[in-house]
């Protein structure tokens, strides 16, 4: 029984929302839950601040430096291509990942200033497929009236109004959406029946896909 979890590969777990719609404290509400049920796992986030590209997008973000919006889409892009090799060696190896923002966040917050689509969809064209999309619905009125935003560059009602919107249009019979006005109990219990389900599945041998 103890070895069941080692042949299995790991699942690709999506978290997507607006900024405030609860996608992080959920991460680790469903890191927990599969951690206590003997499940190899990881929580993950994009941007990862960590990495040298990571620190360019935080002070970008925090309105330290300036970038054309096209050179700062590409770093976004660049911190998943960083991280793409060790993604896909966890996975592998039976663990895994929960993943709060990828790349739907880095299509529609830039599509949101008004970049062609198409074109921010290319350099995330070859990172890995997530098993699964959770989007935590909220409107942007309600995401805002949460305890304010941090005021981080994309933190502003109007923006995320777009963003919302692109989020709509890059949105698939796939993803899952959650309702995140929904009391945080009632969001945690719809994830993690979905995530307990996407990882039951990964586990009988689906490959891993791009
Ligand atoms: P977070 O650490 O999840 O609060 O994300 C920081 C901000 O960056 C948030 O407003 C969402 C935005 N963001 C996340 N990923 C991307 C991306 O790939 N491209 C762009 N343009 N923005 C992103
Ligand atoms: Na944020
Ligand atoms: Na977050």
């Amino acid at each position: 029984e103890s070895n069941r979890h080692n042949e299995a590969r790991g699942a690709l777990i999506v978290l997507e929302g607006l900024d405030r719609s609860g996608k992080t404290s959920q991460s680790g509400r469903l890191l927990s839950y599969l951690a206590g049920l003997g499940y190899p796992v990881e929580s993950w986030r994009f941007p990862d601040r960590d990495t040298s590209v990571g620190q360019m997008i935080s002070s970008y973000l925090s309105n330290q430096s300036q970038l054309d919006d096209h050179t700062i889409h590409l770093l976004f892009s660049a911190n998943r291509w960083e991280k793409r090799s060790l993604m896909e060696a966890k996975l592998k190896s039976g663990t895994s990942l929960i993943v709060d923002r990828y790349s739907y966040s880095g299509v529609a917050f830039s599509a949101a200033k008004g970049l062609d689509i198409e074109w921010c969809k290319a350099p995330e064209v070859g990172l890995l497929a997530p098993d699964l999309v959770a989007y935590l619905d909220i409107p942007p009125e309600k995401a805002a009236e949460r305890g304010g935003y941090g005021g981080e560059r994309y933190e502003q009602l109007e923006f995320q109004k777009n963003v919302a919107h692109h989020y709509k249009m890059l949105s698939d019979a796939s993803w899952k959406m959650i309702d995140a006005c929904l009391p945080m109990e009632d969001v945690e219990k719809q994830l993690k029946e979905m995530v307990l389900d996407c990882v039951t599945s990964c586990q009988k041998g689906k490959s891993i896909s791009q």
